[in-house]
């Protein structure tokens, strides 16, 4: 029986080049090995009637995000830029919802929400919203990272109210320290997401 119904969405977190292709500016280790797990999902979801939302960092080239401005990481997914596109075998359709983060140069972990780096100021992408519209009560989170952009959508779906599950197999780790990953699984757990 499938996982899905049509009050669920699918939440495919930044499954672009510059996450899951080894030659991505913040490859993350085994990025590409979620693709097919993924497409299965999706394939999924999509018979059974859920919404499936792609999301994607959506830099500018200059923002305080980047190690360059003062922030922490490597230049990556610029506006635009090969880097910024989806992994070209991810099953995308035309016409499915796609939510860019970051777009103002904002720090753009969640899906839900993004936050201004230097004031902090929070504002929302307005995926809850739209989530809602469509009478969405379950949520269903893979991509990449772990660490990173999973845990921030998936911690601010549950704090919405969704019931939120993460899948293992469709995500990976960035792992700056190497126990990051199973620190954000622990961390999820503990905001009421179910890791399955
Ligand atoms: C991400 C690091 C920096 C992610 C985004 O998509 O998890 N990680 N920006």
């Amino acid at each position: 029986m499938s996982r899905y119904d049509e009050k669920m969405a699918l939440i495919v977190v930044d499954v672009q080049n510059d996450f899951a292709d080894p030659n991505g500016s913040l490859y993350v280790p085994g990025g590409e090995e979620v693709v097919d797990f993924i497409n299965r999902e999706i394939a999924a979801a999509r018979d059974a009637g859920a919404t499936v939302v792609f999301t994607q960092d959506w830099h500018p080239a200059v923002t305080p995000h980047f190690s360059k401005e003062g922030g922490i990481w490597p230049v990556h997914c610029v506006a635009g830029t090969w880097g910024a596109e989806l992994h070209p075998q991810l099953d995308h359709a035309a016409g499915e919802t796609r939510i860019q983060k970051g777009v103002t140069g904002e720090d753009g972990y969640s899906a839900f929400n993004v936050s201004d780096p230097e004031t902090k100021v929070i504002s929302s992408t307005g995926l809850e919203r739209l989530l809602r519209d469509s009478g969405i009560e379950t949520a269903v989170v893979v991509g990449l990272a772990t660490d990173y952009c999973v845990k921030a959508t998936a911690i601010d779906a549950a704090v919405a109210q969704f019931t939120t599950t993460v899948l293992e197999e469709g995500v990976r780790a960035v792992n700056l320290k190497p126990d990051d990953g199973s620190r954000a699984v622990e961390e999820m757990r503990q905001a009421g997401v179910t890791i399955s």
